[in-house]
């Protein structure tokens, strides 16, 4: 079942034998055992890329024409699942070849380190003679930690360490090596001169043009179309769409996607030009399932229908962020002329903790024993594949667990667990798990026995980390907006509370919180600095409205409105849309009767303010309803309330 490369790889003195044989590296698909360096391995990612947005899968707004002759003449998935449905974690499966009972980057904090030591694809390719780069989003340790990607075997990673850095395509700097690579004129938010993403592409073709008589291993887990929805009006792809009939985020997106696109196919002709296409295994996919991005009433699944089958409208159920098929199933593509048949869809089930144990069959090393993924180097080649047992999912509160069609999910600890049969019931409608007991009682075995308590790995210093995070907002700069306007909202021209009418917070306790993050805190939302702010949980159990926040001001007070201000570092994700406002004698009985207040915010910087009839009580309560862009979680950068 091996090429006939690992053969050559075999034989003792192989490097010089293949150092001395590049030269006559061939374009043919016939391979002489001795005159191939191992397979180059490129592969690249998209950053929230839906299994219905490539326009080889039907989608009729998104056009894709290189990835679409990619799968054309190679092999598509269908059924190849994310490590996880966000981003830190996904990566972390996908560079240890463990799923996420036994990863160490189990949060999508942003920052979460590797522990020291562990081994990566990197790690292992570099081992086996590979140049070994990284371009884009790296997720599985902030500077200053143990899991930065050079200490687990990448030569050379440039962009983005930590996603909330990532959240700009317009930062001061990213970062190469741990080091910090400045980008002309840029301020962080949507504003400034140098795309950041272009210089990242660009970084990972001077690697691949640097590397070329090396065996190479591109890592590319870009972006796009991750948000902020910017791209430059100047860039081809967004005059596709700049006229289109859509809501601007929704033309950026799809831009975004086109621009990839064409990146995607920079990348092949690059190959091709250096005449090492044939001997390279180019792989595209997307690191979680679709978002549902710009929902509205005619596409209540988002504007593109990332997880929507464009022809019979059959759905995944779920998307980014939970364990059904939505928040797990992405596109993947695997193209390598000569040695996959071209135009071949595979329902070959396989996930991202199977990438680190492929890439070392593909390069002729040996995986580590403790890795969870099995190779699908065999699918590849059309060649005898073995099956999992049993694939698994963990994220918070929430468990899956996959065996052939069938999909076992409790979405909450401690609840109940569903049974679905995904031949038949591929939206996860019909929970059956009444009639197949047995079936269910196996697999909650196997998620017993998949999950292991998380290690994180060790932070150093973590101020490096938070200045990469501080970064993304443009902090202490004012912004350009992406069409030349003044961007607003960047920091340094921070929004204050006013100054007069407000009752003092001195003294104020927080009661009841229904959701935090660990490092955005609601006490943010009181503590009279407008760059701090609260930063409700992304999570299953805590992912919907309402966000509910009661506070003890300590005494009882008369009260007439409540401020409200949304954060300031530029970005929207989380900005309160409806809330209602409650006064109470009680921390018990509040936010039960009618509220003193309700209010619609907007995308303001400014505070914004709920008036109410003059109200007497001890406690408030805020209750947020949605979000600006009707995500699940919520933020504010400061709460007062108004009166006496
Ligand atoms: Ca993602
Ligand atoms: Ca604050």
């Amino acid at each position: 079942m091996s090429p006939p490369f690992l053969t050559a790889l075999c034989l003792p003195l192989c490097l010089a034998l293949v150092q001395c044989h590049t030269a006559e590296v061939s374009t043919s698909v016939e391979h002489s055992s001795l005159s191939k360096k191992p397979p180059n391995i490129v592969f690249i990612m998209a950053d929230e890329l839906g299994y219905y947005e490539l326009s080889c899968m039907g989608n009729p707004n998104i056009k894709t024409p290189n990835i679409d002759k990619m799968a054309a003449n190679g092999l598509r998935f269908t059924q190849c699942l994310a490590g996880s449905p966000l981003c830190a974690p996904t990566r972390g499966c996908l560079l240890t070849g463990k799923h996420s009972g036994h990863t160490s980057v189990r949060s999508n904090g942003g920052g979460t380190p590797m522990r020291a030591g562990e081994e990566t694809i990197g790690s292992v390719l570099k081992r086996a003679g590979y140049a070994t780069g990284g371009f884009g989003k790296w997720g599985c340790g902030g500077r200053g930690s143990r899991g930065v990607p050079e200490k687990h075997g990448f030569d050379t990673f440039i962009g983005y360490y930590d996603q909330v850095h990532a959240h700009t395509y317009y930062p001061a700097y990213i970062v190469n090596n741990s080091e910090e690579m400045p980008l002309a004129g840029n301020k962080g938010g949507s504003g400034g001169k140098t795309y950041s993403h272009y210089v990242i592409v660009e970084e990972a073709k001077k690697f691949i043009r640097a590397n070329q008589d090396e065996p190479f291993f591109c890592y590319m887990p870009v972006t796009p179309p991750h948000g902020i929805f910017d791209i430059p009006d100047d860039d081809p792809a967004w005059q596709i769409y700049k006229d289109k009939d859509w809501p601007e985020s929704a033309r950026r997106y799809a831009a975004m996607v086109t621009m990839l696109d064409r990146q995607v196919g920079d990348v092949l002709a690059l190959l091709r030009e250096l005449g090492v296409a044939d001997n390279t295994i180019v792989m595209f996919g997307g690191d979680n399932g679709g978002a549902d991005y710009f929902k509205d009433k005619d596409h209540p699944r988002g504007f593109h229908g990332a997880n929507v089958h464009p022809e019979t409208g059959v759905e995944f159920r779920g998307k980014k962020g939970n364990l059904y098929e939505g928040g797990l199933r992405v596109p993947m593509v695997a193209y390598w002329p000569g040695q996959i048949r071209a135009g071949r869809v595979s329902d070959h089930l396989c996930y991202f903790p199977d990438l680190l144990p492929t890439f070392a069959e593909i390069a002729g090393a040996k995986a580590p024993d403790d890795v969870d993924g099995l190779s699908f180097l065999p699918e590849l080649l059309g060649e005898t594949q073995k099956r999992h047992d049993y694939l698994y999912w963990e994220l918070g509160r929430q468990t899956a667990v996959r065996m052939g069609s069938w999909k076992a999910i409790r979405p909450r600890s401690n609840g109940a667990w569903e049974l679905y049969d995904l031949t038949k019931d591929v939206s996860e409608a019909h929970d059956v798990s009444a009639a197949n007991a047995d079936v269910l009682a196996r697999m909650k075995a196997f998620a017993t026995a998949a999950h292991v308590p998380v290690q994180e790995g060790d932070w150093g210093d973590r101020s490096l980390h938070e200045k990469d995070r501080r970064a993304k907002g443009g902090r202490g700069n004012r912004g350009r907006g992406r069409r030349g306007k003044r961007g607003r909202g960047a920091q340094g021209e921070v929004k204050q509370l006013p100054k007069k009418g407000l009752i003092s917070r001195d003294g104020w306790k927080l009661v009841r919180i229904s959701s935090e993050t660990i490092s955005k805190v609601a006490k943010n939302a009181i503590d009279g600095d407008p760059r701090t702010h609260w930063h409700t949980r992304f999570d299953q159990d805590m992912a919907k409205h309402p966000h509910e926040l009661v506070i003890d001001m300590g005494a009882v007070r008369e009260v007439t409105g409540f401020v409200y201000m949304a954060r300031q570092d530029g970005g929207w994700n989380g900005s309160f849309a409806k809330c209602e406002f409650f006064v109470g004698d009680s921390a018990d009985t509040i936010g039960k009767g009618e509220p003193a207040a309700t209010a619609t915010f907007g995308k303001k910087k400014v505070a914004q303010t709920a008036k109410c009839k003059p109200t007497k009580g001890r406690f408030v309560m805020l209750r947020a309803l949605s979000e600006v862009n009707d995500g699940p979680w919520a933020s504010a950068a400061e709460f007062a309330v108004k009166g006496r």
